[in-house]
C-alpha cells in the first residue's frame, strides 16, 4: 500500500506513521508513505494557500490552485490516478468495512483540509470519496487522515505479525473485546477471575464469549442487534435477563440480593430498564 498525503502539516503526518508498528511496516517496505507540503504550491509563492471565502463569512478558504497543482504533480509522478479521500466531517462515516475495502487498493491519495473549508471547484475536480471519522469537529484533517491510515494498514498483508493479527480474529463476529488480565494474581485487593486461572479452556472461551456480549450489550447494544448469535450466546443472555427480572421481584417483595453470589447486584451484571427492554425483544427473534 502507497500512501500519499496532501497536507499543510506533512512533519504532524510523518512524526505519526514513523512510530510503532506502522513505522515498522514502513521500514518493512510492507507500507509507503509520501507527504505533499500544499503550501509548496503557493500561487504567489509566498507561501500563502488560503483566501476570504466569497459571501463573507468568518475564517478563511484553501484555494483550489495550489491544491490542484500539487494533486497533478503528485499524479504525473506516480503514473496513475488513484482514489483520492477528502478528510471532512460533512463525509461518509468511516467504519471497518470502509477500511477492509480501502486496503484494497493499491495507492491511495488523502487531502488533508484547515481553516473555514477546501475551495468546492477543486473537491469537485479531484475527490472520490469525502471521509469523516466521527459526529465531532476536528481542526483539520490530518489526524482523520493518520486514523484511516493506521486501520486500512492494519488490513494490508505483512503490517501486523502473526500474534497481532490473531489479536483482531477475536473482534471479527462484531462483538466487542472480552477484558484481559496479567500478572499479578492479585492487585490493590482486586482479583483476576478465577475462571481464568482454572486452566478450563472451554470456561475460558465461555467465559470471554459472555463478557463481549455483556460489554456489547452495555455499551453497543446496537452491535448486538447485528450480530450472530449461537444457541450459548441466546441462553446467556436469557439467563442475564431472567437474574435481573429476579433480582428486581425479590428486591420489591423486600428480599436482600446482596451476597447473593453471582446473581447479586454490583457485579456489573445488573440491567438497566432499556437493556431488560431491548434484551427482551432481541430474545424475541
Ligand atoms: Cl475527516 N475532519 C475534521 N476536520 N473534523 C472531523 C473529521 C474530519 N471527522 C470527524 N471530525
Amino acid at each position: 500500500m502507497n500512501y500519499y498525503v496532501l497536507t499543510l502539516f506533512p512533519e504532524m503526518i510523518e512524526n505519526g506513521m514513523n512510530t510503532s508498528i506502522i513505522g515498522r511496516a514502513i521500514a518493512g517496505g510492507y507500507l509507503s508513505l509520501q507527504t505533499v507540503n500544499i503550501r509548496d504550491y503557493s500561487l504567489t509563492g509566498n507561501g500563502r494557500i488560503d483566501d476570504y471565502p466569497y459571501g463573507g463569512g468568518a475564517g478563511m478558504v484553501m484555494q483550489a490552485e495550489p491544491i490542484c497543482r500539487a494533486y497533478e504533480d503528485l499524479v504525473q509522478q506516480i503514473g496513475k490516478k488513484p482514489r483520492v479521500v477528502y478528510l471532512t466531517p460533512q463525509g461518509r462515516v468511516f467504519d471497518q468495512h470502509m477500511a477492509e475495502e480501502l486496503a484494497r487498493e493499491e495507492d491511495l491519495i488523502f487531502l488533508c483540509g484547515h481553516y473555514e473549508g477546501v475551495d468546492e471547484r477543486v473537491l469537485e475536480e479531484i475527490v472520490t470519496d469525502h471521509v469523516s471519522i466521527g459526529d465531532y469537529v476536528l481542526t483539520g484533517g490530518e489526524l482523520p487522515a493518520m486514523v484511516m491510515m493506521d486501520a486500512i494498514s492494519r488490513m494490508v498483508p505483512g503490517v501486523l505479525s502473526n500474534q497481532e493479527s490473531g489479536q483482531y480474529e477475536s473482534f471479527q463476529d462484531g462483538l466487542l473485546e472480552y477484558p484481559q488480565y496479567s500478572r499479578p494474581e492479585e492487585w490493590r485487593g482486586k482479583q483476576v477471575p478465577p475462571v481464568l486461572l482454572s486452566g478450563h479452556h472451554g470456561n475460558v472461551d465461555r467465559w470471554r464469549r459472555d463478557q463481549s456480549l455483556l460489554r456489547t450489550l452495555k455499551n453497543r447494544p446496537e452491535l448486538l442487534a447485528g450480530a450472530e448469535l449461537d444457541k450459548k450466546d441466546r441462553k446467556f443472555l436469557q439467563a442475564l435477563l431472567d437474574g435481573s427480572s429476579a433480582r428486581q421481584d425479590a428486591s420489591e417483595s423486600g428480599a436482600g440480593c446482596e451476597g447473593s453470589g453471582t446473581a447479586g447486584l454490583g457485579d456489573g451484571t445488573g440491567l438497566t430498564p432499556e437493556e431488560k427492554k431491548f434484551l427482551t425483544k432481541l430474545l424475541a427473534f
